[in-house]
């Protein structure tokens, strides 16, 4: 095993850390999973950096699930969303599913003759089985009201005229259960994610400590801004997309060419897998010479 909270350190690639989570993982392989929901057939540029813990954490040695969510897919996460979203069709959700699983394939190493294989898991084939009557009962017991409704998720919708519905309210227990299951048959002890999903994660923490008194770990990555305040992975023709029928593999080049010189430093961390003393040398190389090109033509191609 590697070291890898020092490693994704100086990246600049964690925010929120959860005790002894640094300690569970120089201990033994652990097994820790990355929630994808189906909301489009292509993931996009934002969806990488927690594609890219993934792959930090094989590299590391450790275990890691990628998940789809089949089923939270269906309910919509309320975390960063000022407004309640429309439900998707169950048509577009398995075209959808299909496409983010075929993608999430593409970066993790699936070869099961090594203890650390890469496997895939769709929440809905866990919760097609459970009856509503059972989950509110089984699960919904352990947390209260009070609890769901002090984080920030929820915390931002009842200020706000819309409000929000049941549905979206239960999201964080929906996905608090996936951690419970994952931790009860895969022995899955950590789940990542983006900041963003720091409420969420906690709620499954909190329902592995109540239902079965188990301990399970948890951390984030910084959700990446640009310098100048503008939304990373956006341009004036929208979101850049993993796809390349999407975005072509030019757009896709450019977009990391046209970084400014801030950014390239920042994201050549987080999107290469170079090492430290190469990364500094071309920060360095860019610093003296003023050529903004030596770090973004180390940022990825399709
Ligand atoms: C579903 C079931 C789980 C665990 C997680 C999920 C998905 C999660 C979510 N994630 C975002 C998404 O799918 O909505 N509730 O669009 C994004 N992620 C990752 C990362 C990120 C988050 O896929 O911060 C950006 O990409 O966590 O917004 O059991």
């Amino acid at each position: 095993m590697k070291p890898l909270i020092p490693e994704l350190q100086w990246r600049g690639m964690i925010q929120d850390i959860m005790p002894g989570t640094k300690e569970q993982l120089d201990k033994e392989m652990t097994t820790a999973y990355i929630g994808f929901d189906p909301t489009a057939d292509s993931l996009h540029i934002g969806s990488l950096v927690p594609i890219i813990l993934l792959v930090h954490l094989q590299k590391a040695g450790h275990k890691p699930i990628a998940l789809v969510g089949g089923a939270t897919g269906m309910v919509g996460d309320p975390s960063g969303k000022s407004e309640e979203r429309n439900l998707l069709s169950e048509a577009v959700l398995n075209k959808n599913v299909a496409g983010v699983k075929a993608q999430l394939e593409k970066f993790l190493d699936f070869d099961t003759t090594k203890p650390n294989a890469a496997e895939m898991a769709n929440n809905l084939d866990w919760f097609k089985g459970i009856s509503f009557l059972d989950f509110i009962r089984d699960t919904g017991k352990h947390i209260t009201v009070n609890y769901m409704m002090a984080k920030d998720s929820v915390k931002k919708r009842l200020e706000g005229e819309a409000g929000m519905s049941f549905t979206e309210f239960t999201y964080q227990l929906v996905q608090g259960y996936d951690f419970y299951w994952l931790y009860q048959n895969k022995n899955c002890k950590l789940q990542m994610g983006g900041s963003d999903q720091w409420g969420n994660i906690v709620t499954g923490t909190e329902l592995i400590r109540r239902k079965c008194g188990g301990e399970a770990f948890a951390f984030t990555c910084p959700l990446i801004k640009k310098a100048d305040g503008g939304k990373f992975g956006k341009t004036e023709q929208g979101n850049i997309w993993l796809d390349g029928e999407k975005t072509t593999p030019y757009h896709f080049y450019q977009f990391w060419l046209n970084a400014n010189d801030s950014d390239a430093e920042t994201w050549i961390k987080i999107f290469t897998f170079l090492d430290e003393t190469t990364i500094n040398d071309l920060i360095a190389e860019q610093k003296k010479m003023h050529q903004k090109e030596c770090c973004k033509k180390r940022l990825p191609k399709k």
